[in-house]
């Protein structure tokens, strides 16, 4: 079976010409909007491509530990070598410029047992390399979970100090290698701290948890280690994880508190929150305190917090509240989802493919025809224009988007990731 779609670039220049009238009309500037889309880098987390799994030599067995990824689709990546391969042939593929966001847990120690706390920048100049090569940024995660000191529920939030210390030198490592990896690529690289800590059942003590946190991270971020400005940090707040049911210590109003207080990155997981809590709408209400947050875009399905995105109606309004406020400079953009399920590469295209889709479609919207309506009180009217946009020729702009780009229109990408499952993939124990 071919993928390939029966359009012709000249048929999409000829759709786009027409929908440019029709978006002109509510005073809509679409070949502005895709060039405004294809400006904004997307960060592309590296652990979709091996189930979360990492690439640490270990002297002992460890068990998940916070996260985890469910199936076993074959072809998973196993070495660095073959992420970065897999990485490259993803961003082939998309629109747009891409960063990779690693974690620490996918060094490259040269055979050695090096534990978290002992992690240099030198054990990460394979990513360097690769992404010097290939012009992508890089972002940063100190890896607090997947590890026998992580095991028993609590990481900077334990209660043994021996075990919090360690943890907290692993997240100043994590501060150290973010700013050398600035300094080598001369970028930013935003440094994303997240912990599983928490408990499955009624704690008597909620608050001994969270004191302890502030502290930790408080000694992580100390300005007297005198790390640069390369390294952004950022603090990310969950509602419940997996055998974390009923107590999250870093919860989302933990690190509003935190992140605000502190001058760092907020974190939004859109697969962190209640299910019928609103992403879109907190945006204003964070952004009227912060300069600047950090988004995963994510999709949670009942317990799992990390389905592949896809082109919602949460994610597009994500885009669209930031779009209609001018705030997509205020936001750094990155993806968090991990399927182990189906093909890898392609569960990559999918999620990364609909969250620019969803960023172009914010950039559509008739914000100052709706304004308009709503400070005349015409509201009937606002809505009326707001349910029809959808069904607007909003195909012929994204079509647009990916011939500009020079990458696969439509789902013809398909056929690549056929052939690349057939000759690389399949190869894979
Ligand atoms: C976990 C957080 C976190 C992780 C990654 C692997 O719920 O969302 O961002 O997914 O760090
Ligand atoms: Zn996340």
């Amino acid at each position: 079976m071919h993928y390939k779609t029966p359009i012709t670039d000249v048929q999409i220049e000829a759709n786009f010409k027409h929908a440019a009238e029709q978006y002109a009309a509510f005073g809509v500037d679409i070949e502005r909007a895709v060039d405004r889309a294809l400006e904004v880098p997307i960060s592309l987390h590296c652990w979709q491509g091996d189930d979360v799994a990492g690439f640490e030599v270990k002297d002992e067995a460890v068990e998940g530990g916070g996260i985890m990824a469910t199936g076993n689709y074959p072809g998973r990546a196993r070495n660095g070598d073959e992420l970065r391969r897999d990485l490259k042939k993803v961003v082939d593929l998309l629109p747009g410029p891409h960063r990779a966001n690693i974690h620490a847990s996918y060094g490259d120690t040269g055979g050695e047992v090096v534990d978290r706390d002992a992690l240099e920048p030198e054990h990460f100049t394979s990513w360097v390399d690769w992404a010097k090569a290939h012009d992508i940024g890089i972002d940063f995660n100190p890896t607090y979970f997947a590890h026998s000191k992580a095991n028993d529920g609590f990481t900077l939030s334990h209660p043994d100090k021996g075990i919090r210390d360690f943890w907290i030198q692993h997240g100043i490592a994590s501060r150290r290698i973010s700013e050398a990896i600035g300094k080598a690529l001369g970028d930013e690289v935003v440094n994303n701290h997240w912990i599983p800590d928490g408990a499955k059942d009624h704690p008597a003590d909620r608050w001994t948890p969270r004191e302890r946190l502030v502290e930790a991270l408080d000694t992580v971020f100390d300005d007297g280690l005198g790390i640069g400005p390369e390294c952004v940090d950022a603090v990310e707040g969950k509602l419940f994880g997996l055998g974390m049911e009923d107590y999250t210590v870093g919860s989302n109003d933990f690190y509003a508190n935190y992140a605000l207080t502190r001058d760092k990155l907020l974190c939004l997981d859109m697969g962190h929150f209640h299910p019928t809590e609103s992403i879109a709408d907190k945006l204003s209400a964070h952004f009227a305190f912060h300069e600047k947050l950090l988004i995963h875009t994510s999709r949670p399905i009942r317990w799992d917090s990390d389905h592949v995105v896809l082109f919602s109606d949460d994610v597009r309004y994500v885009f669209l509240e930031l779009a209609r406020h001018n705030a997509i400079d205020r936001m750094y953009l990155a993806l968090d989802f991990f399927d182990a399920s189906i093909n890898r590469i392609a569960a990559y295209v999918i999620g990364t493919r609909a969250t620019r889709k969803a960023l172009l479609y914010g950039l559509v919207d008739p914000t100052d025809r709706l304004r308009q309506l709503e400070a005349e009180g015409k509201l009937a009217q606002k809505l009326a224009l707001m349910e029809d946009m959808k069904t607007m020729p909003f195909s012929a702009v994204w079509d647009m988007c990916c011939l500009k780009a020079n990458v696969p229109i439509g789902a013809s990408w398909l056929d690549e990731i056929e052939t690349y499952e057939r000759d690389v993939l399949s190869q894979r124990d």
